[in-house]
């Protein structure tokens, strides 16, 4: 039997045109929801993405298939400010940092950073925001689905290593901070807008300074030339364009770690003392059949994360949740940070189904049928609100 993807097939034939119009007459690509890719990042696959806005790009949860490994091509792009101009890119060994609360703080530059070591991390990369679009409240931020993650490969300096070469933290530190390299506009306070977050300084066991993407050099609408990967963290703790990294005693200054990715409820504004987007949580949800299905055999499809832990298991129900049935996951374990694509073969009758997964991670979290609401519509995880309508006929 066949399944048929009509607006896929649609979306194909526009991104072909656009992509063809991007090459050869130098016009702006055009994604498959007509709107253009920004300059920044013409060479993603725009029958693969939505553009929300010019700073922020979604993938397509069909585009997101069963796929081990996120093409650099259609990976989500989120930026708080406007990335900084190519020329940090031209000469990317000669991009210097700032290593600070260290016995011997400095300035490196990523050529030096490299003869330190390097390890290879695959690391799922999600915003915060990811599955807004499936709150009831209207929280406010881009409606994201599914899409603003992907499941990346990152190979960079560990940052145990950078500490040793340094000779060690100076201190009790609680913090591991990372500044973005963006330019900060004349007459602004610094930490009205900087890119700035803290993490706990535990999670440098897992941390990275990555100069690699998925075997290439990072693009800089990614973060290249170097950017701090945490795995296992939301993504706005994944630092772009690195141009600092601290231990420190308190928290940044900055808002967008002080009083944004602050977790609170629906109308309260967002303080210090609330949790902090840091550690993600296990998740999952079907890519595929998304629409219209022909009766018999089915081949159900998905993508699960364990957050911190590796997938163990995931369930997959074609009746909104009364039956379950053990998926298989796909591929080879690719660590605790990765996601693990996931299918399963069903046979289905004529009429509406709901699809759904539910995932199990080594720690012993499964996904919560309903999540709480929160103020702006963070860390969604339930498989409720992820299921899909199909309609086999
Ligand atoms: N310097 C810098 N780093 C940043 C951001 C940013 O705007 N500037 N955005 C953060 C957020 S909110 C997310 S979700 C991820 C998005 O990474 P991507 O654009 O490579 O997908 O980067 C994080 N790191
Ligand atoms: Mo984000």
């Amino acid at each position: 039997m066949t399944i048929v993807y009509p607006v896929k097939r649609r979306q194909f034939l526009v991104g072909t045109a656009g992509l063809a119009s991007a090459a050869v007459t130098g016009l702006p690509a055009i994604s498959q929801e007509g709107e253009k890719l920004p300059a920044y990042v013409a060479w993603k696959d725009p029958s693969d993405v939505i553009v929300h806005t010019s700073e922020t790009l979604e993938t397509t949860r069909a585009a997101q298939g069963d796929a081990l490994i996120t093409p650099s091509s259609d990976l989500y792009i989120r930026n708080n400010l406007p990335a900084p101009s190519d020329e940090i890119v031209a000469d990317r060994d000669a991009w210097e940092m700032s290593i600070e609360g260290v016995a011997e703080p400095g300035a490196i530059t990523l050529g030096d950073l490299k003869l330190l070591g390097s390890e290879t991390v695959v690391a799922v990369l999600q915003c915060s925001g990811n599955g807004r679009a499936f709150f009831d409240h209207e929280a406010s931020g881009s409606q994201w689905a599914t899409g603003a993650a992907g499941n990346v490969i990152w190979t960079g300096v560990p940052v145990r290593a950078v500490v040793d070469a340094m000779g060690g933290i100076k201190g009790d530190m609680s913090f591991l901070t990372g500044t973005g390299g963006e330019e900060i506009p004349d007459g602004l306070p610094p930490e009205s807008i900087q890119v700035e977050r803290s993490v706990p300084v535990a999670a440098m066991e897992q941390a990275i300074l990555a100069w690699d993407m998925n075997g290439e050099p990072i693009p800089l609408a990614h973060g290249g030339p170097l950017r701090l990967i945490v795995p296992g963290y939301y993504g706005v703790n994944n630092v772009k364009y690195l141009k600092r990294l601290a231990f420190t005693a308190e928290e940044s200054p900055a808002k967008i770690q002080q009083t944004g990715y602050r977790v609170r409820p629906v109308g309260v504004s967002g303080d210090p003392s609330q949790p902090s987007m840091y550690e993600m949580s296990v998740k999952s949800w079907i890519t595929g059949p998304l629409e219209d299905a022909s009766t018999g055999r089915v081949r159900i499809e998905g993508l699960a994360m364990g957050g911190t832990s590796a997938v163990t298991g995931v369930e997959v129900s074609t009746d909104g949740g009364n039956n379950w049935q053990e998926a298989e996951l796909l591929g080879p374990d690719m660590g605790p940070y990765a996601w693990r694509p996931f299918f399963l073969v069903v046979d289905l009758e004529a009429g509406m189904h709901t699809l759904a997964s539910r995932a199990t991670n080594g720690n012993g979290d499964t996904q919560p049928e309903e999540f709480e609401p929160n103020e702006r519509g963070y860390g969604h995880n339930g498989w409720r609100g992820h299921a899909v309508e199909v309609n086999i006929g």
